[in-house]
């Protein structure tokens, strides 16, 4: 067994189970409420009003904290999600919700068409949904939420069935994406990294024409402020890029810059989705080990890959991981959230999480020194505003993987305190989508699903180590 498969295997069946069940705290039970709230009866939005559909990495870390409500409700929560999968392998990034008005959330079904569209690339005829994806967070929670009750989850079969689709997740996208040739997977447009309005897409969506102004309707501007949303021209750029690949038939073209030519207007490797991407193949590993293999291939993919991440995106002087402009050719000169997200991985060389460390603790980021939350954008950066989308904002998501970064390279005394941060503004801001870094002031919308989600996991899991096993809090609320 290699050193990775030593590190994260762990034998099956020797999931720590509750000793008692969690003590009901206030902020718990507030977090508990949103939960509840949002649960449409098989999965969970990320909020009624902005975001009444089912979103795909907002449903993996909702499934997080889901375990510690209902492991079963948990289960389901992914398994909705992955009943929307393609032919192809890939999970859209929006399931949508046939009960809701189609002027609710732009864009809606009858932009995507995915059953006519995307029929080629096998898009379900049962359900409507996106065409892009979100990043892959599902192999991680799977291997959580099984963790939370094991014998729930062997007695339902739960990762006998969802293991072949997330093997055929990853095999989308490290084939079909990986339009680079260099081993990571690209993403064909901002939402797709999930951190939609980062400046690091600034430079690369400069180039994409945008689409006419009237031709579509933003309903994001009937739930939040226009100042703190992407601008009109950003949303106009979005929305040409996914009628572009829509009309492509949702086709991808592996391997295109290396064939010469043909790359698509947009195409990004962006740290954090290819780290969750790892972060996911080593929890995939431990599923395979659970169902009685040794998963030691997909360790070492996982390995492979930390490496082809440290090649193509270390950024030596930034002190941190960059965006590769696939179509520009190098490098996107931001530091973004995106660029710490790495330190998750338990394989990184132990200067380069130390590198991370300093970095998110520095002036840039400024976390435990002058920001309560890591930032989504650099503090010193030309595009830094403290509340508009990604653009500087602290995000729950985020930050929680930080905490579980801090914790898997020994940080313990910052990802305490990370986590009372994240603990106490939760709970102040009303489960905000996102908060001022600085003052914690609530933005987005509130009752937030994942900011409720990761609460619970926050407060019933303080410890973390995706190398060994799923520890688990035995002392409740200390929120
Ligand atoms: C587009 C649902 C999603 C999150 C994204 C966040 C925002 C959508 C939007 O909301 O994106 O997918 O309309 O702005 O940026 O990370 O998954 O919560």
């Amino acid at each position: 067994m290699d050193r990775t498969a030593q590190l994260i295997a762990r034998p099956p069946g020797s999931a720590v189970a509750y000793d008692r069940p969690p003590r009901a705290g206030a902020l718990h039970d507030r977090a508990a409420r949103v939960l509840e709230e949002n649960w449409t009866g098989t999965s969970t939005v990320p909020s009624r009003g902005l975001y009444p559909h089912q979103w795909s990495w907002d449903s993996a870390f909702i499934a997080v904290g889901l375990r510690h409500l209902s492991p079963l409700r948990a289960q389901s929560e992914l398994e909705t999600l992955l009943a929307a999968q393609w032919a192809d392998g890939r999970i859209p990034h929006i399931v949508f919700n046939p009960a809701v008005p189609l002027d609710a959330y732009f864009p809606s079904p009858d932009f995507w068409r995915s059953s006519t569209a995307g029929h080629a690339a096998g898009a379900p005829s049962a359900v409507e949904t996106s065409g892009i994806v979100q990043p892959p967070v599902h192999a991680l929670a799977a291997w959580l939420v099984h963790c939370a009750d094991p014998e729930l989850s062997r007695g339902r079969g739960f990762l006998a069935r969802v293991y072949p689709r997330l093997a055929a997740w990853h095999r989308y996208l490290l084939h079909h994406r990986d339009l680079g040739g260099g081993g990571l997977a690209a993403v064909l447009h901002p939402w797709e990294q999930g951190m939609d309005n980062a400046p690091s897409w600034d430079a690369p969506l400069a180039r994409v024409a945008p689409a006419p102004s009237r031709s579509f309707r933003r309903a994001d501007l009937d739930h939040g402020a226009a100042e703190d949303r992407p601008t009109d021209l950003d949303y106009r750029r979005y929305v040409r890029l996914a009628a572009d690949y829509r009309d492509r038939a949702y086709g991808d073209r592996p391997g295109s810059l290396t064939r010469g030519g043909g790359v698509p207007d947009f195409a990004v490797e962006d740290p954090s989705f290819n780290a969750l991407l790892i972060a996911s193949e080593h929890a995939l590993a431990r599923i395979a080990h659970e169902l009685g293999a040794t998963g030691t291939a997909r360790h070492a993919r996982a390995e492979r890959l930390t490496v082809a991440l440290i090649d193509r995106l270390w950024d030596p002087a930034a002190g941190m991981f960059l965006c590769r402009d696939l179509r520009g050719g190098g490098l996107v000169p931001e530091r973004g959230v995106s660029g710490l997200i790495p330190l998750l991985l338990p394989t990184l060389p132990r200067d380069t999480a130390a590198t991370l460390v300093r970095t998110l603790t520095g002036p840039h980021f400024g976390l435990g020194t002058t920001t309560r939350l890591a930032p989504s954008y650099d503090l010193l950066g030309e595009a830094f505003d403290p509340h508009r989308y990604w653009r500087g904002p602290a995000w729950f998501n985020t930050n929680w993987l930080l905490e579980r970064g801090l914790r898997v390279h020994g940080e313990r005394a910052r990802a305490d305190a990370l986590r009372q941060a994240l603990l106490d503004t939760a709970g102040a801001s009303d489960f905000a989508e996102y908060v001022d870094p600085y003052t914690g002031e609530a933005c987005g919308t509130t009752g937030f699903g994942w900011t409720a989600a990761l609460t619970l996991d926050l407060l019933h899991t303080p410890t973390f180590d995706i190398r060994t096993k799923d520890t688990r809090d035995k002392g409740g609320d200390r929120g």
